[in-house]
């Protein structure tokens, strides 16, 4: 069968309608950066929610709630993000689930379910969280789009539309015009394209539920010594983060992200609440000088385990995820080899990073290898008139 496989001629019904970049106007430099669209009066939003097909309803869901919590929890770990060949599913955990949405701010309307009528079961997912995101230099109040999840068996009706659409609306009744948000497939049209790398942390365990194969003339034995740690990290004055650090992280994180050309502008209270270490949910270091007491670096990894979804021995790939950090005085290769050394002490099965920010200068070096697969980062109702490169990026969403 002939197949079009240039994305660029890909009908995209829905996204051609809306306010983001259109694989038309890739490299036509002549247009202006910033808002595709102006905001209209709020008086002039849909105050009435979109139409669901008949049989269902919305439902703004309460996270602080333990039932509502576990019901957004059930649908994703049964529903959500898969990889390409369907051998590993996101475990996103309750506590994060909580973390992730009700961040400094949060508005409880953009948490946006699609329940059954009659029955109440929740079925679909997609939610917003606001966030003042800095593009080159102007600071845009935006939304960060997350865990959009459409039920296994109501796939392919255009229901996923319709969800864009209400939190759209939702988002636009608190007088938010942006969004950002990221995706494993191709839309119109990526402000960055990324790929994942995975560093090896239990090589038995990789190899056993075919997360990674032993390479030619790699034997299991060799495969265990190449990913091998020291037992303890190296760089003095590292700890864990605690509240008192609070001011002068952001202080450090503010002044490393201003030099990416879109970058989230974090204050103290997001810098408690996104950083402050969480069991199981968010681990942050931080290196004091031993002489001044002076907070010189930092690194933050998340916790995202994933489902294993066809190995008798094992349900559960533990998974760290880099998240932000700022180098300063310490090399960031010797901070990230630290991390990989408190992961592999912590029980982690494999340590992930992008190659956003500057981890390209240690992705290589510290034994990442590249993954399959990209992770493409959009913005919506903003135009930027270049792609840029994934280290232009000083973004990291969960
Ligand atoms: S990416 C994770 C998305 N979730 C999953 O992959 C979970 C498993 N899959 C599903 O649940 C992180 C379904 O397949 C989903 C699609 C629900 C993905 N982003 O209902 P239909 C995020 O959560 C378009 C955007 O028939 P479906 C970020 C698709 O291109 N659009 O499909 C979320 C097509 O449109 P087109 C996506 O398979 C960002 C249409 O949906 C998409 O039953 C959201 C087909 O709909 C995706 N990941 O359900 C955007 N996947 O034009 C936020 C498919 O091509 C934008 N589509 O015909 C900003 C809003 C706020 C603005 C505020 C001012």
């Amino acid at each position: 069968r002939f197949q079009n496989s240039n994305p660029f001629d890909q009908k995209h019904k829905f996204w051609e309608t809306q306010p983001v970049g259109q694989f038309k106007d890739v490299g036509n430099s002549s247009l202006p950066e910033g808002p595709i669209e102006l905001p209209t009066p709020l008086s002039e939003v849909k105050q009435e929610p979109y139409n669901l097909p008949n049989s269902y309803e919305w439902s703004t869901c309460d996270m602080g709630s333990d039932e509502v919590c576990n019901e957004v929890y059930v649908l994703l770990t049964n529903n959500y993000v898969e990889d390409d060949d369907n051998m590993f599913r996101f475990n996103y955990s309750k506590e994060f689930l909580r973390w992730a949405l009700r961040s400094p701010g949060y508005y409880s309307s953009w948490h946006v379910g699609v329940r059954v009528k009659a029955s109440k079961k929740l079925v679909a997912f997609i939610s917003g969280i606001p966030v003042n995101m800095r593009v080159r230099d102007q600071v845009v109040k935006m939304a960060e789009v997350n865990f959009l999840c459409v039920h296994k068996k109501l796939r392919s009706k255009r229901l996923a539309p319709v969800m864009i659409k209400e939190v759209t609306r939702r988002i636009h009744l608190e007088n938010v015009w942006q969004a950002a948000y990221t995706a494993g497939v191709l839309l119109p049209t990526p402000l960055t394209t990324s790929q994942y790398w995975h560093r090896t942390l239990n090589p038995k365990k990789l190899i056993d539920v075919g997360f990674s194969r032993l390479g030619e003339r790699m034997t299991m034995s060799r495969a265990i010594k190449l990913y091998k740690l020291p037992t303890s990290t190296s760089t003095p004055g590292l700890r864990k983060m605690e509240l008192r650090d609070v001011p002068s992280v952001t202080q450090l994180l503010r002044n490393y992200l201003s030099r990416f050309s879109v970058a989230p502008e974090f204050d103290d209270n997001e810098v408690e609440h996104w950083l402050l270490p969480q069991e199981n949910v968010v681990d942050s270091y931080l290196v004091e000088s031993q002489v001044t007491h002076e907070i010189t670096d930092f690194f933050s990894f998340y916790t995202l385990p994933s489902s294993i979804l066809h190995s008798q021995e094992y349900s559960i790939l533990k998974a760290a995820y880099t998240f932000y950090y700022v180098s300063t005085n310490t090399p960031l290769l010797q901070l990230m080899n630290d991390a990989l050394i408190i992961a592999k002490q912590e029980n982690f099965d494999v340590f992930n990073a992008l190659d956003v920010m500057e981890n390209e200068s240690f992705l290589k070096e510290l034994k990442f290898g590249q993954g399959d697969g990209q992770l493409y980062y959009y913005l919506y109702n903003y135009r930027l008139n270049q792609a840029l490169r994934p280290s232009g990026l000083g973004l990291v969403l969960l």
